[in-house]
């Protein structure tokens, strides 16, 4: 459907226009946007598509909200405060354009690497994600980002073991006998998944719940595994040794598509329950429990998630979690086996290189910056192993100085008054308050685009349902303008940004005509894709020792008692910082109904805990390490574990009580594989504010 009519005789004309949620979220649904008169009416999940099941979270179903918000940043603005104060006056568009390019001009005639852009995932669009931006910044020959700030660890870890980021289709998991939620709370961060859980739940399937909070979504499941931040590699490995003992292998499967079983076996040999229930804060039963239940239940299903890779050892424990169903041949069957992330499927089918043309840097070969490092990388000076430093930055789809690790350093950064910085928004974030020019940016209900996904594997198409609002200009509309003044003259920066979404995907792999017409079309892969092998590695085999790896181990946090005794007696707390419910990472914490929802910055502990500090619930509290500290309302709760306190996220800096947020406290340290951040991988210490 593109747009139908749906008015009554009489009524104002209203039309559904197919669109697809832009959000950095497993479940991409796709959406219908109901129209009238010009103004989005209805936001609401489209019932065909299978895994929306025509239903929305609550964030989303506020979408108009958020795109109609007073505060909607809708000219472009040019700062006449300091940085970071977020004072602007508008300007037009073509003054604005004119001096950006002047300014890049300038910077790339001497070194084009100089120039960073910075962008994430506030929108997943293929089109207004890296489509014409990448070609911008290839053409100019800028730093090239690293994009780790949320699952390269865990990407890497799969690449390591099946090589690819490939698993189940999310629907059967309504099938599955057994289900680990590992490292995951869906009812938070994948209603949709959890839809399917319900229908297994319903069905008499066994629910269990892997994490060291007790979520929402642990309180649902029949049984909650509450282990210590970073110690899922170890838990891994205790159930292979019960595996083992109790003779719970599929040896045929293992012998055929399982390559250097024999050696991690030997590993997994020294990890009796005893001594993975003391890593893990486990009692050694619990490690018997659920070796037997996923050991003895068919089909059993994992669904891992990007909460346990945020560790220093989170590559290697998505390595070892994800051989389980290779070790019991859990992937013989369509229910069973393991779902971290199905972009690998999207591999071939979508044409990156053409949207993102990294062929025009030609023989160029800039540096590589990580993003989860921005606050170190903003800090240095030119040196020969950094190169030039960076003196402007482009920031899209990102809002760094508020969920990137040590948010101090981050803000200091972007503070320099030598750094030249726009930054392409729908509000004024911490970020845009640092900016030099602020763009107006389209919001999803205004632009085109197309979206591959990461929890399922469909296709999606967005269609424009309103016209741009104010002057404000899609991402791709504003790289093109800038690519115009700056005098690029190939003719791929004349693309519009429907040819771009036309373009998005291979017509061999995608029915374009079905996406088109409907919104969204499936992939064409096997319903039990590794009932035979068939993994994407060379030989076809799952790697238990991957070529150029050797085998994965539980490594301990850095910030741990094991790793840091000293740093561990100073500040004895582990901190992890996973989602609030009702924001979607910083984004969503400016729409008042969602803050409301939230009330305050929130830091939860357990009672032992608190008693031992002498500290009430509902108190103000100081949350603090070497790094800094935040200030936030304490909630004396059971989500808790001991020794584990839940600091939820990612409040803008200045919304919350004293102008920081909970990545004050995180580092800049990364992970084991895949350069990420290490944000569950944090000690600290609190006391009353
Ligand atoms: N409402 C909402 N939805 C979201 C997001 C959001 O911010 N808000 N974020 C989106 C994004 S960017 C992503 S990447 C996805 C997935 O986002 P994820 O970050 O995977 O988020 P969650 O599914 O909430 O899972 C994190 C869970 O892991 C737990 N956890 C923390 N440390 C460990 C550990 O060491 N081991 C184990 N086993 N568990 C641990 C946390 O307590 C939490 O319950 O969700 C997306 N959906
Ligand atoms: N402490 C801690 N920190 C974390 C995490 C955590 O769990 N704990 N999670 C991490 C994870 S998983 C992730 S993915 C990152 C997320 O980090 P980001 O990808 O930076 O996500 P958001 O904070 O949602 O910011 C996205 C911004 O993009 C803007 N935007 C949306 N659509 C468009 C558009 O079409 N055009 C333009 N120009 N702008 C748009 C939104 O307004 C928003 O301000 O944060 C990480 N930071
Ligand atoms: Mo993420």
């Amino acid at each position: 459907m593109s747009s139908a009519s749906l008015g009554a005789p009489g009524a104002p004309a209203a039309t559904v226009v197919q669109g697809a949620c832009p959000h950095d979220c497993p479940d991409t649904c796709a959406l219908h946007i109901t129209v009238e008169d010009g103004r989005v009416t209805r936001v609401a999940g489209d019932p065909e598509h299978p895994p929306t099941h025509g239903a929305l979270c609550t964030k989303v179903s506020r979408y108009a909200e958020r795109t109609y918000h007073p505060e909607r940043v809708l000219t472009p603005l040019k700062r006449v405060g300091k940085k970071g104060e977020g004072r602007f006056e508008p300007v037009g568009w073509s003054e604005a354009l004119a001096d950006i390019a002047s300014r890049l001009q300038r910077i790339a005639a001497r070194s084009p690497e100089a120039i960073l852009p910075y962008s994430y995932a506030g929108t997943m669009g293929l089109v207004q994600g890296d489509g014409m931006a990448a070609r911008f910044f290839h053409r100019l020959g800028a730093s090239l980002l690293d994009r780790t700030i949320c699952a390269s660890a865990g990407a890497e870890g799969l690449m390591a073991t099946y090589g690819g980021k490939v698993g189940m289709h999310v629907e059967f998991f309504a099938e599955s006998k057994l289900i680990l939620v590992w490292g995951s709370n869906p009812i938070t961060s994948s209603v949709h998944f959890w839809n399917f859980a319900q229908q297994a739940k319903r069905a008499g399937s066994k629910l269990v719940c892997i994490d060291p909070r007790r979520t929402e979504t642990a309180e649902k499941c029949h049984q909650h595994i509450a282990l210590r931040p970073g110690t899922d590699g170890a838990l891994a490995l205790g159930l292979m040794h019960e595996l083992i003992t109790h003779e719970l292998l599929d040896h045929d499967y293992v012998n055929r598509f399982v390559e250097g079983w024999p050696a991690l076996r030997e590993r997994a040999r020294q990890w009796p329950p005893e001594r993975v229930a003391q890593v893990c804060g486990l009692t050694a039963d619990e490690v018997r429990g659920l070796a037997q239940d996923y050991g003895r239940t068919r089909p059993a299903a994992i669904r891992l998630n990007y909460g346990m890779q945020r560790v220093r050892g989170g590559g290697n424990a998505v390595r070892l979690v994800a051989l389980l169903p290779c070790l019991t041949g859990a992937w013989r069957h369509r229910a069973g086996g393991l779902l971290l992330s199905s972009s690998g499927w999207f591999k071939g089918v979508r044409h990156d290189a053409w949207l993102q043309r990294p062929d025009l840097l030609g023989q160029r070969t800039p540096r590589t910056i990580n993003m989860s490092t921005i606050g170190d990388a903003l800090l240095s000076e030119a040196s020969p192993t950094f190169g030039p430093k960076i003196e402007a930055v482009v920031v899209y789809n990102s809002n760094p100085v508020a969920v990137a690790p040590e948010s101090g350093k981050v803000a200091q950064g972007f503070a320099r008054e030598d750094l030249f910085t726009v930054v392409l928004e729908h509000f004024l974030t911490d970020t845009a308050d640092h900016a030099d020019y602020v763009l107006p940016a389209t919001t999803q209900l205004e632009h085109w685009d197309a979206h591959s996904a990461y929890g399922h594997t469909y296709a999606l198409l967005n269609r424009p349902a309103i016209a741009p609002l104010g002057q404000a200009r899609s991402n791709a509309e504003i790289f093109r303008a800038l690519a115009a003044q700056m005098g690029f003259e190939e003719p791929c920066f004349t693309d519009s940004d429907e040819a771009l979404a036309r373009g998005a995907f291979d017509a061999r792999h995608v029915d374009l005509d079905e996406l088109f017409a409907r919104g969204w079309s499936k992939l064409k892969i096997a319903e039990a894709p590794f009932a035979e092998g068939g993994f994407p590695t060379p030989s076809g085999k799952a790697w238990a020792d991957a070529p150029g790896y050797g085998l994965p181990d539980h490594v301990p946090n850095y910030e741990s008692a094991e790793s840091a005794p000293e740093l561990a007696a100073r500040y004895p707390l582990a901190m992890i910082s996973p989602p609030a419910r009702h924001f979607l990472n910083s984004t969503f914490v400016n729409v008042a109904s969602l803050r409301a929802a939230e009330k305050e910055p929130l830091l939860e502990m357990h009672a032992d805990d608190a008693a031992a500090r002498g500290l009430a619930d509902a108190t103000e509290v100081l949350v603090f390490n070497d790094r800094g500290h935040y200030r936030c309302r304490l909630k004396v709760s059971a989500r808790a574990r001991p020794g584990v306190v839940n600091g939820l996220g990612i409040w803008w800096r200045k919304l919350g009580l004293d102008g920081t947020n909970v990545n004050e406290l995180t580092h800049q340290r990364l992970t084991d594989l895949g350069r990420a951040p290490t944000f569950y991988d944090c000690l600290v210490e609190v006391r009353a504010a």
